[in-house]
């Protein structure tokens, strides 16, 4: 071995340079003195800058929450560098957030040491290494990762990364997680190469013909076909493709439950959004022929469902949705392929066999079309504050106006204003909106971080409930993004409460106890100081606004110290839960 320092932790963040990783979103502990080691040894040779940078995130929610972000908007793997198994398990829910929402990251873990008496560098040398001894770690993530492996040796460390983030990023992509136990991180190695480009994840998958005719010709006949979507816009190219498909045949699409901008809101063919509802959805209803694409909930039965004889199509890069334990859409046809290259397979099979009935399809074009200028002028008449108070519709109206001249990129974690969010802020740009795509709440505070990271030059503004934006630990959120510079502008749908809760009950328990008593227990009464919180942790610029009248100043405001590198929280008081 040389002089200089180089172990399985040097090769370990090389191997993550050389797959293209520039962040890696970290918390340490005493796990990690072989990475510490190998990233000052790197700046003492000058060669810091080619190894990627730390983001030192006090809450691990906050850091896989951030690189959750970064991947989404970048759709590049990201790092997670955790400690231990209590690393691990502060990862909490946002390992379910990142694996629903599909996002590529690797999650590394130190290990405890395995020897207690100086066998080996690294050996046991601090009384936590005893308390940190668990039996299976990896366990801890195995039902949401898509491969977890323990790297044994620095010899093919490289090579176990590079593998990890090829798996990671395939699709359907998802997070991974691999363990080090402290010897394996110390051991010296002499330097090796390893070819990154023959670790690319696999290429999409188009539709086969017979398929690609199938689904073409049941779209084109249809009377009503409809066109269901949740996440199809994680490929902002694919956007563009589904609107040639829907101009062609003039098809209303929904966007189920989505986690990106799937289509843009201005689109004629736009015709609604839906996530938790108590109404049958009347497009959903009529639709002849439907052709749920990248969708995980395309609709929920119970209240909300296709006519019986409807003809369904299922294509999606994941149709069979095997990590959820209960799914299934009674659809004739399931396909996995990616709609970056479906689409345009099924237009061109369309247009190629002359398929486009022109009299139908412009009938049709005037009533898709009616049908979302309709929903939008319902929409429009509830922009305005109720008898003094700030509505969710009038405060998304707010913010959307108030960055109508600005290039902004929308996180929201809204919760029972998801669909207020969606309808009011209108966004058309590809890649302008983004949700979690998971079940487990406060995504958005250490997403923010991770979106500016992505994209520096633009404006991320989060929209988030009270409720979420605590589960977002705001403390460490807000001080990582003062420390490295990526400020946000975050609005809190300050209901001051937990309403989704309370209508879970209301809709399995309408008449019940809780009802009539209106006795839910998900009041926050006496309301924290919400902003004050990102005023005292990051330097925030901080406002509470109750008069709907002075919401588009403050947000003015609050948008032009966020333009001058200064987060901004500001938290409108909206009717109480
Ligand atoms: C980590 C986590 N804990 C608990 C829940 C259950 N839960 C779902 S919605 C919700 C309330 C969210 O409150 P808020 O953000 O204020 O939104 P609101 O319901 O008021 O619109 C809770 C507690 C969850 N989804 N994730
Ligand atoms: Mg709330």
């Amino acid at each position: 071995m040389g002089d200089r320092y180089y172990s399985t932790s040097t090769a370990f963040l090389e191997a993550l340079a050389e797959a293209g990783i520039r962040y890696m979103f970290t918390n340490l502990g005493s796990d990690h003195p072989g990475l510490i080691e190998a990233l000052a040894q790197a700046r003492v040779e000058d060669r810091r800058s080619e190894l990627p940078e730390l983001i030192i995130c006090p809450h691990e929610t906050v850091a896989l929450s951030a690189a959750h972000a970064y991947a989404a908007v970048t759709r590049e793997p990201q790092a997670v560098l955790v400690h231990v198994d209590s690393g691990t398990q502060n990862l909490g829910g946002a390992v379910n957030t990142a694996a629903r929402g599909r996002v590529p990251v690797l999650i590394f873990a130190g290990g405890a040491p395995f020897t207690i008496e100086g066998e080996l560098p690294g050996s046991r040398n601090e009384f936590i290494h005893w308390v940190q001894d668990v039996h299976d770690q990896r366990g801890i993530l195995r039902n949401y990762v898509k491969y977890d492996n323990e790297i044994r040796t620095g010899r093919n460390v490289k090579q176990l990364v590079h593998r990890a983030l090829q798996i990671s990023a395939t699709e359907p992509a998802g997070p991974v997680y691999l363990v080090g136990p402290r010897e394996v991180m110390e051991e010296e190695l002499e330097p090796y190469p390893v070819d990154a480009s023959s670790y690319r994840p696999v290429e999409p998958a188009a539709l086969s013909a017979g398929v690609t005719g199938e689904i073409g010709r049941a779209l084109a006949r249809a009377r009503n076909p409809l066109i269901v979507t949740g996440y199809l816009g994680r490929h902002p190219e694919a956007v563009p493709e589904l609107e040639a498909l829907c101009e062609l045949l003039a098809i209303p699409v929904i966007e189920s439950a989505p986690h990106y901008l799937n289509f843009p809101a201005d689109n004629p063919m736009h015709n609604g959004y839906q996530w938790t509802t108590q109404d049958q959805n009347p497009v959903l209803a009529e639709a002849d022929v439907i052709l749920a694409l990248d969708c995980d909930i395309p609709w929920i039965p119970v209240t909300s469902k296709p006519a019986r004889d409807a003809e369904i199509y299922c294509v999606d890069i994941d149709p069979i949705k095997s990590e959820i334990s209960m799914w299934h859409i009674p659809a004739r046809r399931f396909a996995a392929a990616d709609s970056r290259l479906a689409l345009p397979q099924i237009t061109a099979h369309i247009r190629e066999n002359n398929l486009v009935d022109e009299a139908l399809v412009e009938e049709r074009r005037a009533d898709v079309t009616a049908r979302h200028h309709a929903q939008r002028a319902e929409r429009d008449q509830r922009e305005v504050p109720d008898n003094g108070a700030i509505t969710p519709q009038y405060l998304a109206a707010c913010v959307r106006d108030a960055l109508a001249d600005d290039d902004p990129l929308f996180l929201s974690e809204a919760i029972t204003n998801y669909e207020v969010v969606a309808e009011h802020l209108r966004v058309n740009r590809p890649g302008g909106l983004f949700a979690s795509g998971g079940g487990s709440l406060g995504w958005a505070g250490g997403g923010a971080v991770g979106a500016k990271l992505a994209a520096p030059d633009r404006t991320v503004v989060c929209l988030v409930g009270d409720g979420t934006y605590l589960f977002g630990v705001p403390s460490s959120a807000q001080w990582v993004a003062r420390r490295y510079q990526t400020p946000a502008l975050t609005v809190i749908f300050n209901n001051r409460g937990w309403r989704a809760p309370k209508f879970s009950a209301l809709a399995v328990h309408p008449k019940g106890a809780a009802a009539e008593n209106d006795d839910f227990n998900v009041s926050f009464e006496p309301a924290p100081d919400y902003p004050g919180i990102a005023a005292a942790a990051g330097g925030a610029y901080a406002a509470n606004v109750t008069d709907p009248a002075d919401l588009p100043r403050v947000l003015r405001e609050a948008l032009a110290e966020v333009h001058g590198g200064r987060s901004a929280v500001v938290a409108a008081y909206l009717p109480g839960v």
